[in-house]
């Protein structure tokens, strides 16, 4: 692609920032507190709007319920709209409540698997009121030993559990399925890989897709494959994106993992581009979200980056020549397709991206901006050191 088409298409980039990202919150060890850190739902917002002033390219965020809760979900609307954002997905929590023990919506005793379909349909709920088009589920539903339960009885409990959620969306509202391999959940995980969530998604019906959370796999799993297939299948909802070395380790999007993050983006360019209607709807319809946490970083930073980093990958994957790459591939030219793709991976996109931002008013380089505009000072001093009320507890 020429590089003026390539300022057109990042124009087109939307990343979504967590609220869960912006506060002192998530870790099982010791939570650092930084300074200035958001302490509650109102003040996540104007982080958010934040990272969207300075990128341009973050313009809603994700909630999580109950950490984000309100009385009033209007003036919650208002206040993020009058800020320039809208209310992306929201996360019910089925994994911090004394009856969640042996599960949520797999749990053996019906009257727990009502309380957790009470608090989604609530979530739905919260859906309507914010305008918000996607329910983002992940489940810590699962079993530490053998036997311990039913298998194929967590199945139908959980399917079943699901078609109750499903029937009560919105007539737009997606629910995005988001599996996870392992943890809490350390024999036996009820949504653990992407062809399990499919296949729920399958069963519920179109608007059941799944989300890719990037810190979800067994240690070299191909996950630019997994994007493929669901994109042709038109069963990918949208992403977490985070990168991790170990496991699910939340970091920045794009440290550990660049390489993984520019072939994902690949997969996505090539299908936005698919002579196929419906696979170029379904590429246009996934939901980019950010889903990390921070412990020692400078919070609104480190989201920053992340996100700039999502910008490098697009734009990398942008400048890949996918007419010559098809030839090649289909000459079997393996060494000629694969120098092809890594063209784009290996150029620098730093001068186009300051051109992008200063066409459009932005800074050119928003992290030094962000230094130097004094918004952590202000916000430290306003704010102090004090937990987000919310978030994976220490
Ligand atoms: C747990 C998890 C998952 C969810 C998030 C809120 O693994 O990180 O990715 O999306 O908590
Ligand atoms: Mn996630
Ligand atoms: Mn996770």
């Amino acid at each position: 692609m020429r590089p003026e088409e390539v300022l057109e298409r990042l124009k087109t980039q939307r990343i979504e920032t967590p609220s869960w990202g912006y506060g002192n919150s998530g870790t099982r060890f010791k939570t650092f507190p930084a300074p200035g850190a958001a302490r509650n739902v109102w003040e996540k917002i104007e982080d958010a709007a934040e990272v969207h002033r300075l990128t341009g390219i973050a313009p809603s965020i994700a909630l999580h319920i109950p950490w984000d809760r309100t009385e009033d979900w209007e003036r919650l609307k208002r206040f993020a709209e009058e800020r320039g954002l809208r209310i992306g997905a929201i996360n019910p929590n089925l994994f911090q409540e004394e009856e969640y023990k042996l599960g949520s919506l797999a749990h053996p005793d019906r009257k727990v698997r009502d309380k957790a379909v009470a608090h989604v349909l609530e979530c739905i709920e919260i859906m309507r009121a914010t305008g918000s088009r996607d329910l983002s589920l992940w489940l810590a539903d699962g079993t530490n030993y053998a036997g311990q339960d039913h298998l194929r009885a967590r199945k139908h409990r959980l399917r079943e559990a699901l078609e109750r959620v499903y029937a009560a969306l919105p007539a737009h509202g997606r629910l995005l399925l988001e599996y996870k391999f392992f943890e809490p959940g350390f024999y036996f995980t009820d949504l653990s890989d992407w062809g399990t969530a499919y296949a729920h998604c399958l069963g519920l019906g179109e608007r059941a897709q799944v989300l890719v959370d990037l810190g979800h796999h067994a240690q070299a799993t191909n996950i630019e494959a997994i994007v493929a297939f669901l994109l042709d299948e038109g069963r990918l909802g949208g992403f977490h994106f985070n990168a991790r070395r170990y496991a699910d380790d939340d970091l920045i999007v794009g440290t550990t993992n660049p390489f993984e993050l520019f072939c994902i983006y690949t997969e996505l360019v090539q299908a936005e581009e698919d002579p196929d209607p419906e696979v170029r709807r379904t590429a246009q319809e996934v939901a980019y979200m950010i889903d990390q946490s921070h412990n020692i970083e400078p919070k609104l930073e480190a989201m920053l980056y992340s996100v700039l980093n999502c910008q490098e990958a697009y734009a990398k994957a942008l400048l890949v020549d996918y007419v010559a790459l098809h030839q090649a591939q289909a000459q079997g030219a393996v060494l000629e397709a694969h120098r092809i793709l890594m063209e784009g991976f290996r150029a620098d996109v730093r001068p186009l991206l300051r051109e992008f931002r200063e066409g459009l008013g932005l800074p050119v380089d928003p992290i030094q901006a962000h230094r130097n505009s004094g918004y952590l000072q202000r916000v430290s001093a306003e704010r102090g050191t004090a937990s987000a009320g919310g978030g994976f507890p220490s």
